[in-house]
């Protein structure tokens, strides 16, 4: 579905739908209308639990998810699920009831009664799954570049080993911030060309549009530079043509 969205929009911008606003009927009007006004520069919307704290999942988040359906886009799930296998699969299935098409998982969590439940019903309910792999704030160097000393081979930093787990546990797409072309680089190495690489960091937290492109993202993760700005609807424009 972010395929087509991605042709048809010609974008490769996923809007990150993380307005504030301390009224709750406030908040649906101003997520709806920035929603509707940024959709044709985008090819997905990506929706944090910060906005299903604020507005629910039902007649609150699932409003949401069902404009971004009318206006063909997919909507994503920042869900980064990190728990155990049974409390993984109950929070994945109130997500795919609320209509969601994909969901955000940290492998921390491991396969074993961890992730294993989330591909299964993501699998059997036709929904994707991407997998956190490198983060893109500053603090996220001091575990995700962190060297693992293996029993055989030398030592490798843990995000290589998140990367191949993406590979093996067959995940639809991985998350690498943009603010680290170089890791993108690597990452495209490990996953192949067929994985979809996703990158947020772009704008407000200062990383570059056309250099995370070149390193191999594919989709850029946007928030703050879009729904922050006055003209959101202009701000995806711009981060549309610079990314194309
Ligand atoms: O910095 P922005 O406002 O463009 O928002 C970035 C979005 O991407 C935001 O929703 C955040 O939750 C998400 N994200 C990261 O910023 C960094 C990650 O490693 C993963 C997700």
């Amino acid at each position: 579905m972010i395929r087509n969205a991605s042709e048809t929009n010609r974008s490769r911008i996923v809007l990150a739908l993380d307005v504030e606003d301390p009224d709750r009927d406030s908040l649906l009007r101003k997520s709806t209308r920035i929603l509707r006004e940024a959709a044709k520069y985008t090819c997905a919307v990506k929706i944090n639990r910060q906005l299903v704290l604020a507005l629910g999942l039902r007649e609150g988040v699932d409003t949401i998810v069902n404009i971004a359906h009318e206006l063909s886009l997919p909507a994503i799930m920042d869900a980064k699920l990190n728990d155990v296998g049974h409390t993984n699969e109950f929070m994945l299935r109130s997500y795919i009831d609320a209509g969601f098409d994909a969901v955000i998982a940290s492998p921390l969590a491991g396969w074993e009664d961890g992730l294993d439940s989330v591909f299964r019903l993501a699998n059997s309910r036709g929904k994707a799954v991407i997998l956190l792999v490198y983060m893109s704030n500053p603090g996220a160097d001091a575990l995700y570049s962190l060297r693992t000393t293996p029993a055989i081979g030398k030592p490798r930093p843990v995000f290589e080993l998140f990367a191949e787990m993406a590979v093996e546990w067959k995940a639809n797409g991985v998350i690498v911030g943009a603010t680290k072309p170089e890791i993108i680089m690597r990452v495209r190495e490990l996953t192949g060309r067929d994985m979809a690489i996703f990158s947020p960091g772009v704008g407000a937290q200062g990383g570059d549009v056309r250099r995370a492109i070149e390193a191999g993202s594919d989709y850029l993760i946007v928030g703050r530079s879009i729904y922050g700005d006055s003209n959101p609807s202009a701000a995806a424009g711009r981060y549309r043509d610079m990314a194309m």
